[in-house]
Order: structure tokens, then sequence, then C-alpha cells
């Protein structure tokens, strides 16, 4: 099919006649995508096959990364660059007179999460993939994943996204895999051959449909899977309403929660949770039996992985199989489960720590809620046993207390590994968060620094720096990132960093084309592009971004003598649904660009754009363009962030805070190339727990503050004046708990001190350079393989070509 160009334009041909029944020239650009797409799968699924043969057969230890969200973004473009077919492809369609770049576009991004957690999951399938490392993704196929992003009249309106509405040309049904999962019901015990028994009455089940794709190593023969649950009905019909019975269980794996980095505490969400890890662990015990005779070896042929704590249900649920179904006594079965599993934290956002009451979760999964208390009462013996008397302590450390089981502790206790995800993020866990744990089982605990694939994230999105880095160092950093760093020797070279220059000059082109279609705004190509683009949240202070606009923008206008080089705010943002507060910053954002962008004086130094429905796919042109990366969130908040990486390996400089993976960037690249500014998290973290800050104080004396405050609640804007009274209050009522204006005057300076850098463009362009060098260590081929050998203990195989 691809052996040659001939060849392609010969079987493309035939392949869509054979699909749509009709010639070339009546087809649409879906129809010529979806057959392009299709014979990609077929194509590579000899080496799929082969890979999963090749584990099935040699026993080769596996890891399943467990994961309630997958945000992979579009997969055709990466799928034909790591199978090395791109050329070719574009060659054979190019004659056919098809633009490949037109179908590329035409494929939806497979928004299945919400922001870094689900992003990680994906990034992490990539490299597992490219190191031949055999590890495969489980999760949820959500008919709609992540909401649409419309801005009607600068408010965020959400639509129901519709990725599978034609549907998906890159999985695999499989009908054969299909597996029941149990809700309800009550438990009965009863005792057979004096050993205790349970078993459920009137549970309901629903049947769990696997959907694979295959995850394409960058040109390697291996492809392993990410497997997605879908909910259908099952065959077993309910004692009730059919129709109802139908409803509700598709309900499951309808949508995915909207909700980054907090919880809602539905009971859907629970059910999509316990529908995941059933159905994961049911399969993943399944194939170890049909190659493995004893149980006990299990964790020395599978790990299970655990992104955060929503699927830690897989820990009872696991004790629930290995008890009740294979007839193990519990120490053996939590031996084996411990050993298994794993567990990485990715907050420490009180919000976002799941605790479900138990009078929610007990009727809905009474079996596993019984193993959770006996999981519970038998760890809260042994902490009698290490700490007698203090029940203080113990109580602190429970499972289940006042009511409500605590996912988290359950994670720590039910596994043998505890991570965080950048060094702060762990060093906070240890000494704060998760003390009492770290303090009596320290060596579960460790830390995964985050990374990103390189590969989407450079070499995919940003073509021309790909060309101009192997034109200077040639392409072996592609293997191996941190090859990058040769760069350094090209810092001095005039004619190298003309042509990076160059690179960003191109890639500020696309975005401000983008921009101009989209917007219907034109920006100064020459501007310092300063780009946010993350979800809305209040940590992440997005306000503090736009507070800082009004305040350039009323210097400009009081002081004529006041320059700055042009520069261009560019926000991209989803806020959750019912996240109200973040929406009016949405609203806010809107408005103030409405009034800098039309004003004829000031539109010449500064502009705002907000691009609309922020995804995988419009990072891809959003990175490569940044001049400034803002990262500045409160100190200790951003357990790591991962978007300051894709920024930083695309030449961007860091503006940011003391905070996650930003320390690390830091000590990679010195902190000559970067801006720093604000409160440490020591500070924040101290004004939490001793007082002291007053942020009405910032607004009495510092009267940039007052005075973009002020404009915030009087007749500024063509709005009614309450508009923005719920962002003033938070600032001032309620004592701006993310230290805003406490940040404030750090952040003018540093932006002044980037101003100041950037007209040196010679020096900047050497800043740029050297950001580049030093992203190596951000490749998360680096993280999975700390994963690898740490925590998982996998080996990478080899695979000979079929
Ligand atoms: N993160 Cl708990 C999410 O994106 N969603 C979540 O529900 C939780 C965490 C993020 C976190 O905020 C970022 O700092 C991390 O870089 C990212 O996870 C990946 O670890």
């Amino acid at each position: 099919m691809f052996s040659s160009v001939d060849e392609f334009v010969r079987s493309y041909k035939e392949k869509l006649e054979h699909m749509h029944g009709k010639q070339l020239a009546e087809c649409n650009s879906r129809e010529q995508y979806e057959t392009l797409g299709t014979m990609v799968r077929e194509y590579c699924s000899r080496d799929w096959l082969a890979t999963m043969e090749k584990y099935r057969y040699e026993k080769q230890k596996q890891v399943y990364y467990l994961s309630i969200e997958f945000l992979l973004g579009k997969l055709l473009k990466s799928n034909l660059i790591h199978l090395g077919i791109r050329e070719l492809c574009e060659e054979g369609l190019k004659r056919l007179g098809i633009s490949l770049t037109g179908l590329e576009e035409v494929e939806c991004d497979a928004g299945l999460g919400n922001g870094g957690l689900g992003r990680l999951a994906a990034c992490f399938l990539d490299s597992l993939a490219s190191q031949d490392l055999p590890g495969h993704g489980c999760g949820i196929r959500y008919k709609h994943g992540l909401f649409d992003q419309r801005i009607v009249d600068g408010y965020q309106v959400e639509l129901p996204e519709q990725w599978l509405k034609y549907g998906n040309v890159w999985e695999v049904r499989r009908d054969d895999q299909i597996v029941q999962v149990t809700f309800g019901g009550e438990v009965e015990t009863y005792y057979s051959k004096d050993r205790l028994e349970f078993r459920l009455n009137g549970a309901e089940t629903i049947s769990a449909v696997p959907y694979d794709l295959p995850i394409i190593g960058y040109r390697t023969n291996t492809i392993n899977s990410l497997r997605l649950w879908s909910a259908e009905p099952s065959s077993h019909s309910p004692n009730r309403s059919l129709m109802k019975y139908k409803i509700e269980t598709e309900a499951v794996s309808e949508f995915l929660y909207p909700d980054d980095t907090h919880i809602d505490g539905k009971i859907l969400r629970l059910k999509q949770q316990y529908f995941l890890v059933s159905a994961s662990i049911q399969r993943i015990l399944a194939s170890y039996k049909e190659q493995n005779s004893s149980l006990l070896e299990l964790p020395d042929q599978v790990a299970i992985h655990i992104n955060d704590t929503h699927p830690v249900l897989a820990i009872p649920e696991m004790m629930r199989i290995l008890i009740d179904e294979e007839k193990l006594d519990w120490d053996t079965a939590w031996d084996i489960t411990t050993k298994t599993i794993s567990y990485t934290n990715h907050t420490t956002l009180s919000e976002a720590l799941e605790k479900w009451q138990i009078d929610l979760f007990k009727p809905l999964l009474p079996r596993i809620y019984l193993i959770v208390e006996e999981i519970n009462e038998r760890y809260c013996a042994k902490l009698w046993e290490k700490y007698p008397g203090d029940w203080q302590r113990i109580e602190q450390m429970a499972i289940i207390a006042h009511g409500v089981v605590k996912m988290a502790h359950l994670a720590i206790v039910g596994s043998h590994s505890v991570n965080g995800v950048a060094e702060m993020h762990t060093d906070i866990l240890k000494k704060r968060e998760m003390r009492l744990f770290y303090e009596y089982e320290p060596n579960k605990f460790n830390n995964k620094t985050n990374g990103i694939t390189h590969r989407r994230w450079l070499l995919q999105c940003n073509p021309e720096l790909t060309s101009l880095i192997n034109y200077s160092i040639g392409d072996a950093w592609i293997k191996d990132p941190t090859k990058l760093v040769e760069l350094l020797n090209w810092k001095e070279d005039r004619v190298f960093l003309n042509d990076f220059a160059d690179v960003k000059r191109k890639r500020k082109t696309i975005l401000a084309n983008y921009i101009h279609y989209k917007n219907g705004i034109s920006i100064d190509h020459s501007s310092i592009f300063d780009i946010q683009v993350k979800r809305m949240h209040a940590y992440k202070r997005q306000l503090l971004n736009v507070l800082h606009i009004m305040y350039l923008y009323n210097r400009l206008k009081e002081d004529s003598r006041f320059e700055i080089h042009p520069r261009t705010f560019i926000f991209g943002a989803k806020a959750s649904p019912g996240y109200y507060y973040a929406k009016k910053i949405i609203k806010l954002i809107h408005s103030v660009a409405e009034i800098v962008n039309n004003d004829p004086y000031v539109k010449n130094f500064i502009k705002v754009i907000f691009i609309e429905n922020f995804r995988v796919s419009l990072g891809e042109i959003i990175y490569p363009a940044a001049d400034v990366s803002e990262q500045i969130s409160t100190a200790s908040k951003e357990a790591s962030g991962t978007g300051n990486m894709k920024f930083m390996m695309n030449g961007a400089i860091t503006l940011g805070t003391l905070d996650g993976a930003n320390i690390e960037i830091l000590n990679e690249v010195g902190e000559e190339n970067l801006f720093i500014f604000g409160l440490t998290a020591e500070e924040v973290l101290s004004y939490y727990q001793n007082g002291g800050y007053k942020s009405s104080d910032y607004y009495h004396h510092d009267t940039r503050i007052k005075k973009v405050l002020d404009q915030l609640i009087g007749d500024y804007f063509p709005l009614p004046s309450v508009e923005f009274e719920p962002i003033y209050d938070s600032l001032m009522s309620y004592n701006d708990e993310y230290f805003l204006l406490r940040d404030f005057s750090s952040y003018v300076d540093a932006h002044e001190r980037l101003n100041n850098a950037y007209l040196d463009k010679t020096k900047w362009s050497k800043m740029s350079v050297h950001n580049v060098a030093k992203s190596g260590y951000f490749t998360s081929d680096r993280t999975i393989r700390q994963y690898a050998e740490d925590i998982w203990n996998i080996e990478q195989h080899t695979l000979h070509h079929s």
C-alpha cells in the first residue's frame, strides 16, 4: 500500500471506491480523509498484532495506565510521521489533486480530557510505544469529549462535542472481549467449606465494550493499544423499564465531566470510575490467566498505574476478584494487589481531593464498599500498633471517616508507589498534604517530573524549527532530545541566529493569519507574542495578566512619553461550565480587549486576543508562535504544568512564578534565560498558615492597583456596574486568596525587564535558543523511563520486522 507513490495512488483510489462506492471526483474531503485513515490503520495492523503476540508469548511484564482522561488530539499526522510514510502520502495525494494538510484538518480532535492530566496520559502512551516499552492505556470512550467553546458577546457558551459523529477510523471494536460490570444489589454472606463467601443479589449489569486504538511508536515496529470502554445495555434484562435501563446505561460513557482540578461529586461520575476500573481489571486478569497458572506471580507480569485517584477503585476491585472469584485469602490478595498498583498524585488543591459520601458509595457498590471498609480496619489496626493511643493521627490517616471515603488515602494505602509530578510538588506532598503517610512509609514516596512528547510538541508542530535544528546539529536529538544541548554551540553563529529568528517570524505569521481569519483582527507580526493558554482557573491567575494589561493601558494613556515594544497578549482557555468566577474572567478579557483594540493610540502598542476553543490541535499552532510563555500561577498551586514545557521547547521565554516545573525550567536554563517574579511557595504557605496578608493594603498603597480595581466596578466598561463585582470582591472583600495584588508590582517589574530584554534582538534570540537547547530534559521519554525503571519494573523489548 505504501511501498511506492504509484502503488499508494492505486490502492488509495481502490480503497476510496470500496469504502464510499463513488469516484474520487465525487468524494468530499471527509470521505477522502476516512479513506486514508482506514488505509493507515489497516497497514499498521500487522505490526499491531505482532506486538500483541510478542507480549503474550514472551511473557514480558506490561504496564496498564488507567486514566479517566486521554487527551489525544488529532492522530492522522502523527501516525503518518511515526510510520515514516507522510511524504509518500503527500506526494501520492498531490497527484490526485488532494492536499494532505487539508485532510489532516478534517479530523476531529479526540478531546477525551480536560487539560494537563489527560494530555499527560496521551504523551505517556506516545513515549511508551516510541521507546518499545510494553504499556497500554485504559480509558473511557466518551461519546462526547470536552465541550466545544463558543464566545458570544464575550461570554462562553458550551456546545456538545461530536467527535464520533462520523465514526472513528482509528478504532477497532472488540466484541470478543466484552465484559460485564455490576452495580447496586445487596451483599449476602454465607459459609461454604468453612470459608466466608459473598454474593450480590439483585444487582444490575451493564456491558463494557472495548474499542482499541493503535498507539504507534515513532519509527519502531512497536504498536501498543489504548483501550477505550463503551457502556451498552447487557443481554441479561433487568427487572425494570427497559427504556430507562438503556438510557441510564448509555449515560455512563456519554460525556466527559468538564471539571479540571475540581470535583463535582455526582453519582454518575462514580459510576464512570467503577465502570472503567472494573472492565479494565477484569480483562487484565483474564488475559494474565490465559498465559499463567498462578496469580501469585501477577506482580512480576503486570503493573497497573492509576492516574490520580479517579481509577482508585482498581484496588478494591482487584481484591474482589482475587478473593470472591479466585478464592485467595485476604493477605495473599492484598500482597498481590499492592505490589501491582502504583499511584500518581496531580494536585494539592483541596477542592480536587475526591471524597465520596458513604450513603452514595455504599448503595452503588455494596461489595466494593465492604472491601474498602475491611482495608480501612486492617490499616487502622496496623497504625494503632505503630502509634498506640495516637487516635488523632489515626483518624487523620483513616480511609473512611466522618461519613466519607477518602480516595487519596485509599490510593496511598493500596499501592506500592506514590509519586508527585514535579520536585516541589512532591516535596509539598511529603511535608504537608501527605506528611503522616510519608512518616509512616517514607519509601513509598517518589518524584517523577512530568514531560511532554517532543515528537508532537516540536517535531510535528514546528517543522520549520525542526529543519533548522536538523541542519545545524543533525537529527539524533529526535531519538535523544537531550542532544538538543548541542544547539548551544550555535548560539554565537550569526547566520544561525538569523535563521532561528526567521523561523519564529514564520510561525508568528501562521498564528497571526489564523487570528485574522477567526477573530477578524490584524495583529502586528513584529509585536511580542505574549501567550497564556491553559484552563481558566483562579489559581492560574489569568486575572493577574488582565490587571497588568489594564495597568499598561492606563499608563500609555496617561503618559505620552511612556513607550513599550508593541505587545500582543493572547489568551486561550475553557472554563468549566459551572465555574461562575472563571466565566467572569473570560468576559473581562473580552471587555478589556474591546477597549484596548479600539483605542486609536493604544492599539499601536498593545492588542488583546482571545482564541476560542483552545484544544490540542490549536496548541500546535500557538506554542511555536510564542515569544513569551505566561506561567503565573500562585506559587505552590500548580503541581507541575506542562504547557510551560511546550512553550520552552519552541523557544518561548518563560515569565513565571517559582511554581511546579517552572522551578526545574529555571534550574535548566539559569536565571538569565527566563523571568521570575512573585512570592515563593514557602511565603504563600506561611501566609495561609500564619495570616498577615491584607489585600486592601495593596489597593490603598499602590495607585496603579487602585486605579485598575476601581475600573472594574465603575462605569468604565459599557456594562452594568455589577458585571465584574465578583472579581472586585474576590480581590478585596475575600482578601485575594491567590495573592494577585501581593504579586502585582513584582509582575510589572518582570514585564519591564522582559520588554527591555526584547529590545536587544540578538540577545533575545540567544535566550530563546538556550531554552530550546535545554528543553530535552522535559521529554516525556525521560519521564517514562523513570516510571519504567523505578516504579513499573518493565523493560524495552525488540521487535524484528515481520
Ligand atoms: N491536573 Cl488533579 C489536571 O489537569 N487535572 C486534574 O484533575 C488534576 C491535575 C494537572 C495539574 O494541575 C498540572 O499542574 C499538571 O501538570 C498536570 O495535571 C499533569 O500532571
